[in-house]
């Protein structure tokens, strides 16, 4: 029997490796993602991956994904991100409404409409990208902090309420992962400004370092759940303690 699993956000970073990770452990992976051209290249390297357009910020589109699908045993809730590094008194209220409508809003989608096929498949695992975001905040984080502590909030709940179902639920709170667009996307297009984030940091984490993660705790025994994976860099300690060398 073979498994599927659904990743949104598929078409780059974390979203990307793991739809990799998940087919290579031997799911037909549902890869999900605005992006279609992106999409169908990966499919086209990847046989065990389906392309699906997906935007999660809409009903409709998430509705279309979930009736299309015969079977869903793994959803990762990857699709989000950050806007902007304003402190709070000077944030745009449009990027706070973006940030909450994919992250939060998005996964809450995404989580309704394919819950039922969670459960039905008698061993569900359904995996929320967070962030050391999540449980910590800093300044000019506020709308994206927000944001993932609510989804971090939505983890904890949601594993209280489905208690006695076959459905595992599982948090993975990367900290600094330099993946294609995270930060060029945080601060509006300005690689520069992007690239200065990593600057001088022995080996900030990868991608496939976090999908390797979330890989892991999907394919542990059902009875196993791993609740909640931390996963930073070792340049960086804490939130705001980092490493950096100057060469
Ligand atoms: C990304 C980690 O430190 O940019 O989720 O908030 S951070």
């Amino acid at each position: 029997m073979r498994r599927t699993a659904v990743v949104t956000g598929a078409s780059s970073g974390i979203g990307e490796a793991t739809a990799r990770r998940l087919a290579g452990e031997g799911y037909d992976v549902v890869a999900g993602a605005r992006r279609r051209d992106r999409l169908d290249k990966l499919a086209a390297e990847v046989p065990s991956v389906t392309p699906v357009t997906l935007d999660v910020t809409s009903e409709e589109s998430v509705d279309a994904l979930a009736g299309a699908l015969d079977r869903c045993d793994v959803l990762v809730n990857n699709a989000g991100g950050a806007l902007g590094l304003e402190p709070v008194a000077e944030a745009r209220l449009d990027d706070w409404q973006r940030m909450y409508d994919t992250n939060v809003l998005g996964s809450l989608r995404m989580t309704q409409a394919l819950l039922p096929r969670l459960i039905e498949s008698g061993d569900g695992v359904l995996v929320m990208l967070t962030s050391t975001a999540g449980l910590v905040s800093y300044e000019g984080g506020g709308g994206y902090c927000a944001a993932k502590h609510a989804q971090t909030s939505m983890v904890e709940t949601l594993r209280l309420e489905l208690l006695g179902q076959p459905v595992r639920i599982v948090e993975i709170a990367p900290g600094m992962v330099r993946s294609e667009g995270f930060a060029v996307t945080r601060f509006r297009g300005d690689e520069e400004a992007a690239a200065r984030v990593y600057e001088g940091v022995p080996g900030p984490l990868t991608s496939d370092d976090v999908a390797e993660a979330i890989a892991w705790a999907v394919t542990r025994p059902a009875h196993v759940n791993i609740d909640r994976l931390v996963i930073r860099p070792r340049a960086q300690a804490a939130q705001h303690r980092i490493h950096r060398v100057s060469d």
